[in-house]
């Protein structure tokens, strides 16, 4: 099987390339990535090496139609994770957000159903927007659509996209929306590896308003493991929505963390919260388990202490990401006030 992989040099497009290679002998993996702030090349690093003749990365633009052409011209399936992906950027950039998530999006599609390639999109579950804090109410494949920032915004459009392409031009494709991912390889702007590489640092970590936010972790692998089962097992046209019950409130986290690090509980600064910060998210996978799929990283205790690990192991991985973060979130003190 011969694969286009977008994104594969970011978080979950790599963590997927990597387990993809190691347990999935006959497929052939292409990654198209545009190598932005977000991609760390030695995500994909050793690659070509160890697998010979089934790794390649070819740098460059998913918007870009010719190359999108000929690269999936060649394939039997394209898995789409290419993505602006930070909500906080989508403040402060949102058109890089419509012209990759939204355009992007649309010419994969047109190079899917030319060539006949399943297409499997790769999307949030911010894009039902949030759900109360004091409720037990999850996100289902039926709720409707409620997206709260620029990227869940154009996440949202790109759904709506594959779904239009399935029904009037007859392409055979798959969407799965996760929720919060965690695990190596994600970038330290991000919420748990930002307190990691700033505790490993000496930083206090930094929580957006009081902190009682619920995010539904997930592990990279977990997730990554779902898409397969999607795209195994799937039906066309048919959205599956992947969780793995790990509800946590932002405080929940960063106490966890300060315990792996050995500092008190209250060792951490509120700072200015996010515009339009969604409340809660919650996943009713039930989609996924009818289709045999269970996460393994049930111990979300284990599975933080193990990113931890690696962060702390990796320094040369992040150093230069998170100065570059750090300076991206200055920026925006500066634009939007406050302290970030
Ligand atoms: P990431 O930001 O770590 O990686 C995104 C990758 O896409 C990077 O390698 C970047 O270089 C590449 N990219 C960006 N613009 C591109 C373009 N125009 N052409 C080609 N490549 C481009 O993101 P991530 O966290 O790994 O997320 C991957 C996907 O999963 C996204 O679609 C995101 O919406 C979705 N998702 C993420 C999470 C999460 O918790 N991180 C949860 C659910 C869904
Ligand atoms: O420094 C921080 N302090 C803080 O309290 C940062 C960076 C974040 N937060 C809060 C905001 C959120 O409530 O932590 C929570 C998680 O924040 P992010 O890591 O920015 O993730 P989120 O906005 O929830 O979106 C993530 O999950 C869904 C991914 O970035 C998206 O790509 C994915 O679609």
């Amino acid at each position: 099987m011969r694969i286009v992989v977008t994104g594969g040099a970011g978080f979950i497009g790599s963590n997927f390339v990597r387990s993809t290679l190691a347990q999935r002998p006959d497929v052939q993996v292409t990654v198209l990535d545009a190598l932005t702030y977000a991609a760390n090349p030695a995500n994909l690093s050793g690659l070509a090496d160890a697998y010979p003749g089934r790794f390649r990365l070819v740098e460059g633009s998913i918007t870009d139609a010719r190359l999108v052409d000929e690269l999936v011209a060649g394939a039997d399936l394209v898995v789409h994770f290419a993505a602006e992906s930070h909500n906080d950027n989508s403040l402060t950039n949102p058109l890089a957000f419509i012209t990759t998530n939204v355009t992007g999006t649309a010419v994969l599609l047109e190079a899917a159903t030319t060539h006949g390639a399943h297409f499997h999109h790769i999307s949030t579950d911010e894009v039902f927007g949030d759900l109360p804090l004091e409720s037990t109410e999850k996100f289902t494949p039926s709720t409707p659509y409620n997206p709260s920032s620029p990227y869940s915004a154009s996440k949202a459009a790109s759904d709506h996209l594959v779904r239009a392409w399935v029904r009037s031009k007859g392409l055979d494709a798959t969407i799965s929306n996760c929720s919060n991912n965690y695990g190596p390889r994600q970038h330290p702007e991000k919420f748990i590896p930002r307190q990691i590489t700033g505790l490993i640092e000496g930083h206090k970590p930094r929580v957006y308003g009081a902190g009682l936010n619920v995010r539904d972790w997930i592990h990279v692998d977990d997730h990554n493991a779902a898409v397969w089962t999607v795209i195994d097992k799937g039906e066309t046209g048919k959205t599956y929505l992947i969780g793995a019950d790990g509800e946590k409130t932002n405080l929940e986290v960063v106490t966890a963390l300060l315990g792996i690090f050995g500092h008190p509980d209250n060792w951490f600064v509120h700072v200015t919260d996010r515009p339009g910060h969604d409340r809660r998210y919650a996943i009713d996978a039930s989609s996924m388990r009818a289709l045999g799929w269970r996460p393994v990283y049930t111990d979300f205790a284990a599975g933080l202490k193990a990113t931890v690990d690696w962060y702390t192991q990796h320094p040369q991985w992040w150093e230069s990401a998170r100065h570059d973060a750090e300076t991206r979130y200055r920026d925006t003190e500066k634009e939007l006030g406050g302290n970030r």
